[in-house]
């Protein structure tokens, strides 16, 4: 029988929590406007983000956009031999094979990826065309290499004699030991080849702008773990994982052993947590706290790293262990370096 009372009472409980429902989702559509955001701005991921930033920066101090910007910033690693961990000069598979992982996002919410690129020195760039020029985000190894020649990309061997020297040191073994921060150590330009081979692992310039618009994008590209499984693909490339915009509220984008990345949706995390107020900082401790939480033990000897920008400008990171640091260009400084906190 139709009871009246529970029915008001159903109807009022209903009620209230759409109004609730409505509310927060009001409150976690945008972070709240500060009065000085501060932009254009560029934040990117270890110490060689400063020379990154700096081509980026040529681009938004002229009131460019952020894509362009991000693009042509992650070009300078992407191209500089003595990187041994981003596109040209990057260490190789353990089939010695230099595979390339990147993607691009912007304002709207567009984005590409290219995984397991090969021969192209550029790969962040064959992302931007997958994004314009095709109805997918992601293409893949061969595939990805066949658009990359039919949109007129030059096939060169990226595969480095300090790469390659590297390579034939780790197979004396062909152990795979991670090494934590081995990012800063690769950048050592005084001497690249430092050290042994089995100890390069892997690494990633992940970077963000906002730009005199106020519109967000980044980039993300690397050559991935060294010595990995050929075809093996990290977080760089996967949207979410490496990198994710949203341009109500800011983006976010990773470094490390991608597989605990990808295992959380990383950068989603972070800029959905930015969604619900949380600072840059504070979110991205919270995705980090995440992978510690689930794998207490593997936790102990990797390195993730996030990093953060919002809509006002503001940024922030946070790491697994120390040593993680990442490069800011304003208006104000141009080659900053910052070490981002870290749990241990
Ligand atoms: C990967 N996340 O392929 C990348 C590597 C990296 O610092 O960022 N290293 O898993």
């Amino acid at each position: 029988m139709f009871n009246r009372r529970k029915f008001i009472k159903a109807t009022a409980i209903s009620a209230a929590l759409f109004s609730m429902g409505k509310k927060s989702m009001a409150n976690g559509i945008t972070i709240p406007k500060a009065k000085n955001i501060k932009k254009p701005i560029v934040i990117s991921t270890w110490d060689f983000g400063v020379a990154a930033n700096a081509d980026a920066w040529k681009i938004l101090s002229k009131s460019g956009n952020a894509l362009d910007a991000v693009e042509q910033g992650v070009w300078v690693p992407e191209a500089d031999e003595t990187n041994q961990s981003v596109g040209y000069g990057g260490l190789p598979d353990r089939d010695g094979k230099v595979t390339l992982d990147a993607c691009i996002m912007d304002h709207l919410g567009n984005c590409g990826a290219v995984l397991a690129l090969e021969h192209i020195m550029h790969p962040i760039s064959v992302a931007r065309k997958v994004m314009e020029k095709t109805p997918h985000v992601i293409l893949a190894g061969d595939g990805a290499l066949q658009f990359a020649l039919e949109q007129g990309f030059k096939k060169e061997n990226l595969l480095t004699p300090a790469s390659e020297k590297a390579w034939k040191e780790w197979l004396k073994t062909a152990k795979y030991n991670p090494v934590i921060n081995i990012e800063n150590k690769l950048y050592d330009k005084a001497a690249p080849q430092k050290l042994p081979g089995n100890q390069y692992n892997h690494d990633t310039i992940g970077m963000l702008a906002l730009d005199s618009n106020g519109n967000l994008s980044g980039a993300c590209t690397t050559s991935g773990m060294a010595y990995k499984l050929h075809g093996r693909v990290g977080d760089s490339p996967i949207i979410g994982a490496g990198l994710y915009i949203d341009n109500e509220v800011g983006g976010a984008t990773s470094t490390g052993v991608g597989e605990e990345v990808i295992r959380n949706v990383g950068s989603f995390l972070v800029v959905e947590l930015m969604r619900q107020g949380y600072s840059p900082e504070d979110a991205c401790k919270e995705a980090v706290m995440r992978i510690i939480k689930k794998k207490p033990e593997t936790a102990k000897n990797i390195q993730v790293g996030f990093l953060a920008l919002n809509k006002n400008g503001e940024y922030g990171a946070y790491a697994i262990q120390k040593g993680f640091s990442y490069a800011v260009c304003d208006e104000e400084k141009q080659d900053l370096v910052i070490k981002g906190k870290s749990y241990y």
